[in-house]
Order: structure tokens, then sequence, then C-alpha cells
């Protein structure tokens, strides 16, 4: 299905995946909404995206745990601006990698508010205007760790199966409404993820990419514009996007 001239908006686009998506959803020519808290690296790639096709980008700073902050800054937008045809619920992050009972719950917060509440909010924001309209696309960033369970990922994990079971139920609360719901669920993806996982520790992030051959960001990204490009009648539910080192959350190969 031809997208161009639809307009997508991606929270988390700052980096990794949300940034690939912001290229793979420009190439197609959509307009594109791209919001995280850096502004500054949103600045960058809207210039980047400006050199590649045009001018059809806005960005904002958007703390998607600050509900308050997002309804406004969706409600100010100009009227060409305001309706939202895809929404790519992306921002997200781990914090710790350890046993729940050495855990730290500023660690369990920042992640549940981000990873869930955060989603919610967003959702919650976007979606009545496209039931209003009987039109749009929910696509949401999964994880394999919404499948299943690895040592350590506990909280992280729980995030995540949490969005596995929003975007099951939301299917169902939007059965009939022309509002579809997509879920893209990887593997290990070689981004920023680790580095925030583990709190700037460049070593130990590089350490979990060592000797394999991850996803990219853009491997993701082509996953989430296959789903926002089916036709009206088809929709993808579930995608698991696995590396091929990599059969589950706890096997992989290196070397
Ligand atoms: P990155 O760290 O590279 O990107 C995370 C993005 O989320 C950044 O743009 C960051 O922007 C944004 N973000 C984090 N917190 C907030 C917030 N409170 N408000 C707004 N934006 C926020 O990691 P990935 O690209 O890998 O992660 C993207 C998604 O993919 C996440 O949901 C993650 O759980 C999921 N995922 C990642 C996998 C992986 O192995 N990398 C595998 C499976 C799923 P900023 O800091 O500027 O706010
Ligand atoms: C990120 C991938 O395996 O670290 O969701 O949980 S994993």
């Amino acid at each position: 299905m031809d997208i161009s001239g639809r307009t997508v908006l991606i929270t988390g686009a700052s980096s990794g995946i949300g940034a690939a998506c912001a290229h793979h959803f420009n190439a197609v020519g959509c307009r594109l909404l791209l919001v995280a808290r850096r502004l500054e690296r949103l600045d960058r790639i809207r210039t980047d995206l400006a050199s590649e096709s045009g001018d059809s980008v806005l960005t904002a700073a958007v703390d998607v745990r600050d509900k308050r902050t997002f309804e406004d800054w969706l409600t100010s937008l100009p009227p060409e601006w305001a309706t939202v045809d895809v929404l790519v619920n992306n921002a997200g992050l781990a914090r710790g990698l350890g046993a729940l009972h050495s855990g730290s719950i500023d660690d369990w917060e920042e992640m549940i508010d981000t990873n869930l509440k955060g989603l919610l909010y967003v959702t919650r924001a976007v979606l009545p205007r496209m039931v209003e309209r009987g039109s749009g696309h929910v696509i949401n960033i999964g994880s394999i760790a919404g499948h299943e369970v690895y040592p350590g990922g506990n909280v992280y994990c729980a995030t995540k199966h949490a969005v596995a079971a929003l975007n099951r139920a939301l299917g169902i609360d939007l059965l009939g409404t022309g509002v579809r719901v997509s879920s893209v669920d990887p593997g290990l993806v070689e981004t920023e993820f680790s580095i925030v996982r583990f709190h700037g520790n460049v070593e130990r992030a590089t350490a979990v990419y060592e000797g394999l051959k991850p996803l990219s960001a853009e491997d993701v990204a082509e996953a989430v514009l296959f789903c926002a490009t089916r036709p009206p009648h088809a929709n993808v539910r579930e995608l698991i996007l696995m590396p091929s080192i990599q059969a589950s959350a706890n096997h992989l190969v290196r070397g």
C-alpha cells in the first residue's frame, strides 16, 4: 500500500530503531512527527532527512512519561499536522541486568514509566482521533522479552510482556473501528540500548554484541514499514524478528 503523504508519529526517534524508522518512512514520502527528549539529536536527523527528500519533518522535545506535555504538544500542532495516520510506539529502555532481590527501584520505575505508562499515555492521546476517522495504525515496538524471560531481565521483560498484552487487548478494543494495531518484537539489535541499560558503561555494552551479528536498527525499521504498508484488509498482529544467530532470548551463538 502506498503511504506517501501520510503522517507518522515516532516516539524515541533520536536514536536506534526510532531514528531508522524516521529514515525509512521518509524514504517512502511520509511526513514525520519525531519526538524524544534530546531535541538536538532530533534536529540533526531532521536536517539529514531534509537533504534526502525535502522538508516534511516536525521535531519536539517530549518525554513520554509526561502525559500533560505530550497532550499539550499534540493538541497545539498546526492543523496540517493534526492527523496522525501511523503511530510508532518505540520510546523505551532497559536499566540494569541483575537479580530482582538486588535490583534498583529507581531503574524499575524508569522502565515501567517509559515502556508501559509512556506508551499508554501516547496511545491514549493519539487514538481517539484515529477511531473518529475510522482509520489509522498503531505499531508497538515490543521485544522477544515480551514473549520470554532471561536471567536478570525481570522488570524489563515484565514491561515488554505488558506491551504484548496491550497490543493484543488493543486489537480487540479496536476491532471494527478501521484502526489497526501491530507489534514488531525484535531480538538483539545493536543500538544505544545496551549503553543505556548499563548506565553508560560502553565496555559492558559492547560485550553484548561481541562475536555475533545482531540485527541492525534498519532491519527493524524495514519490518515496521512492512506492517505500515499492508493493504487495508491485512494486518500484522505480532512480528518476531530475530538475528539468525539467535533462536530465543536464551539461545544464541557467538563466533
Ligand atoms: P536506543 O537507546 O538507541 O533508543 C531509545 C530511544 O527511546 C531514544 O530515541 C530515546 O530518546 C527514546 N526514549 C527513551 N526514554 C524516553 C522518554 N522518556 N521519552 C521519550 N523518548 C524516550 O534503543 P533502541 O532503538 O534499541 O530501542 C527502541 C525500542 O526498541 C525500545 O522500546 C526497546 O525496548 C526496543 N527493543 C530494543 C531491542 C534491542 O536489542 N536494541 C530489542 C527489542 C526491542 P531520548 O533519550 O532522546 O529521549
Ligand atoms: C531488547 C532485547 O534480549 O535484551 O528488548 O531483551 S533483549
